[in-house]
C-alpha cells in the first residue's frame, strides 16, 4: 500500500483496501495480507504530548465502523485476510494484527513483540520512532492458527529481523507467516548506505523462510507520508528462501502467488528436520540470556587493541 497521510480518513484508506482485495480476489487470491498500521499514517514518527492527540489513531472495537466495508467485501469474495492496526484494549495499547476467515470472523489476533526505537522525546531527529511510547510489548507472543488449509502465523515489521520470530512460529506449526511493515528510510539510529535497507529487509525474510521451511508474505505501507519516506519491497518468499514475487513500486500494488505448501514440508522433512537434527540441550542461552556475555574489559590481556 502507498502511504497514508495525517489527514487521510480511515474510511478512505479502507476504500483503497477493498479495491486491493477485489483485485487480489479477481486474480484468484484466497488470502490477502495488508501492512502494519494499515489504517493510519505511521504516527510513531511523531511526539504527541497528550493522549487526546494520539487516541484517534487507535481502534477499540474490531471490526470498527470504518473497517466494516472490508470485512463485508472479503466475505462476499470469500477471501481471508490480515491487516495491522493500533489497538487499544482495556489493559493496554498494542501494535496489532488480526487474521480474518473468509466468513468474516476473527480467527487470530497478534500483538507485536519487538518494538524498535525509543520512548523518550528526541526533537532533534528529522523523525522519531516512538513505538516504545505508544505501544506495550505483546502479552500473547507468537501464535499460529488454522486458516483455509494451512497453519498461519503472524508477526509485524521489526519482528521480521529477529530469527526467534520465525523459529517460534515454526515450532508452533506455522506453514505460512504473514507480516506487515512500515520501515522509515533513512534509519536515523543507524546511518547505513541506502542499499542496505532493502538488502537487510530481504535477507531477514529469506533467511527466516528458508531456515524454517515457511512461506513468508511481507506487505509494506510504502512511499511518502507527509514528507517522510517508507521503504517498499513487499514480496512473497518461498520456503526455499527464493523471492517468488516482489513489488516494483511504492504505490498500491497487488502481488499474487500460488503458494505450494508441500514445498515447505519438503524443506522441513529434509534440511530442517527439527526432530532429527535440533539439539535443544545446547540452545539454552537463547532463552536464558537477553544480552551477550560481556566482552573482555579493556586492559584485559584478551581485549583487542582499538584500531
Ligand atoms: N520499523 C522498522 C523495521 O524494523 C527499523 C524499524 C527501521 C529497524 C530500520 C531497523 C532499521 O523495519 C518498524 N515499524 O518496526
Amino acid at each position: 500500500m502507498a502511504g497514508v497521510s495525517l489527514q487521510d480518513r480511515k474510511s478512505d484508506v479502507v476504500d483503497r483496501m477493498v479495491s486491493l482485495l477485489d483485485r487480489a480476489a479477481d486474480d484468484g487470491a484466497r488470502f490477502v495480507a495488508f501492512p502494519e498500521l494499515a489504517l493510519t499514517t505511521f504516527f510513531p514518527r511523531y511526539w504527541f504530548e497528550d493522549e487526546k492527540d494520539v487516541g484517534r489513531f487507535f481502534e477499540e472495537a474490531m471490526p470498527s465502523p470504518e473497517t466494516m466495508p472490508l470485512f463485508g467485501r472479503a466475505r462476499e469474495r470469500s477471501v481471508a485476510f490480515t491487516f495491522g492496526y493500533a489497538e487499544r484494549t482495556a489493559q493496554a495499547r498494542f501494535n496489532s494484527s488480526i487474521l480474518v476467515t473468509p466468513d468474516g470472523s476473527i480467527a487470530g489476533r497478534y500483538h507485536k513483540v519487538h518494538l524498535p526505537g525509543h520512548a523518550d522525546n528526541r526533537p532533534h531527529l528529522p523523525f522519531q520512532h516512538l513505538e516504545k511510547r505508544y505501544f506495550s510489548v505483546s502479552d500473547t507472543g507468537f501464535q499460529t492458527w488454522p486458516l483455509l488449509d494451512m497453519q498461519v502465523g503472524l508477526c509485524i515489521c521489526n519482528d521480521r529481523r529477529w530469527p526467534e520470530t520465525y523459529r517460534v512460529l515454526a515450532l508452533r506449526g506455522a506453514e505460512l507467516v504473514a507480516l506487515g511493515y512500515n520501515t522509515p528510510t533513512p534509519d536515523t539510529d543507524y546511518p547505513a548506505p541506502d542499499h542496505l535497507a532493502m538488502f537487510h529487509h530481504l535477507l531477514s525474510l529469506q533467511a527466516g523462510a528458508y531456515q524454517n521451511g515457511l512461506w513468508v508474505l511481507a506487505a509494506a505501507k510504502a512511499g511518502w507520508e507527509d514528507g517522510h519516506h517508507l521503504m517498499g519491497g513487499s514480496c512473497i518468499v518461498a520456503p526455499t528462501g527464493e523471492i517468488a514475487v516482489r513489488a516494483i513500486g511504492e504505490g498500491d500494488e497487488v502481488l499474487v502467488y500460488d503458494c505450494d505448501l508441500n514445498l515447505g514440508r519438503t524443506i522441513r522433512d529434509h534440511i530442517f528436520d527439527f526432530a532429527a537434527h535440533r539439539r535443544v540441550e545446547h540452545y539454552g542461552p537463547i532463552v536464558e540470556q537477553t544480552t551477550a556475555e560481556s566482552a573482555p574489559a579493556p586492559g584485559d590481556a584478551k581485549s583487542r587493541p582499538v584500531s
